[in-house]
């Protein structure tokens, strides 16, 4: 099964270079035709890499919400980039400083300086099975199932911890492992009944290890709100004969 979100376009290199683009064209600036005529600065490099108008999303026409009738994929990095109801690219030799990329998506060191252009996603992973809102039906053998993705590349493996951390079991991907896509991983668990903190750690092709959340914070402090891509932990509550055990919730960790 697969499960990306399937894009059609047209590759933006093409149209660069047929509308004639020059050497000294260095930055783009996509502009929506929304009212608030979003806007990126993107490097041209970027831009000439991957990047992609798109007119169609899963086979059929983008709809309104996603920008139609086109709008602009680049892979790997943060959707803010993927300007919708694209009416516009301008052409410059420095990036234009607009909103999204000055008061917005930027992250505020804990020194006071504003990190910018963090364009690329780093490697995130998460449990959507069993995850909070679901229940435990009682202990007994479980498939863990998740997603796991990376804005670098591929990912190389995914390993789940059913103890905070502590002990890890590599899981098995059971979805094509496509360059800087949704990848779905299972593993196998036998849960016997007692308080479980249930994490996912992927390592991408490039070595990066997803990050605890308290590691993330020592490093990026607490203002970062944009690439919050630490490791999250449920928490399952032992099993009490299903009135309370059994619950999920989403804890720090
Ligand atoms: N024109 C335009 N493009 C836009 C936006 C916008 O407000 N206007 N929002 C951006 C942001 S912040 C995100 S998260 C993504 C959301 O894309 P989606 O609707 O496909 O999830 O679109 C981006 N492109
Ligand atoms: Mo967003």
């Amino acid at each position: 099964m697969m499960s990306c979100v399937e894009y059609t376009g047209v590759r933006l290199s093409d149209l660069l270079k047929e509308a004639g683009i020059k050497p000294e064209g260095k930055w783009i600036l996509p502009e929506g035709a929304d009212a608030s005529g979003m806007s990126r600065s993107i490097p041209v490099d970027l831009a000439m890499d991957d990047c992609f108008v798109a007119y169609a999303q899963n086979g059929e026409a983008l709809r309104r919400e996603q920008g139609y009738p086109i709008r602009l994929v680049v892979p790997g990095c943060e959707a803010n980039m993927w300007v919708k109801y694209l009416r516009r690219i301008y052409v410059h030799d420095v990036p234009m400083q607009h909103r999204e990329e000055t008061s917005k998506y930027t992250e505020l060191m804990p020194d006071g300086t504003a990190q910018r252009f963090s364009w690329y996603m780093e490697a995130n992973s998460v449990i959507t099975y069993p995850s909070p809102d679901f229940k435990m039906q009682g202990p007994g053998k479980y498939f863990v199932r998740g997603l796991a993705w990376s804005g670098r590349g591929k990912v190389a493996h995914v390993d789940v911890s059913f103890d905070g951390g502590k002990n890890w079991k590599e899981a098995h991907f059971t979805s094509p492992v496509l360059d800087k896509a949704w990848t779905r991983f299972e593993v196998e668990w036998d849960w016997d009944g007692s308080e479980a903190f249930m994490m996912s750690r992927v390592t991408d092709e490039t070595g990066y290890v997803q990050p605890p959340m308290p590691q993330m914070r020592k490093l990026e402090g607490t203002n970062n709100v944009y690439h919050r891509t630490a490791m999250v932990t449920w928490r399952i509550h032992a099993w009490d004969g299903g009135k309370n055990g059994g619950m999920i919730e989403n804890v720090q960790y």
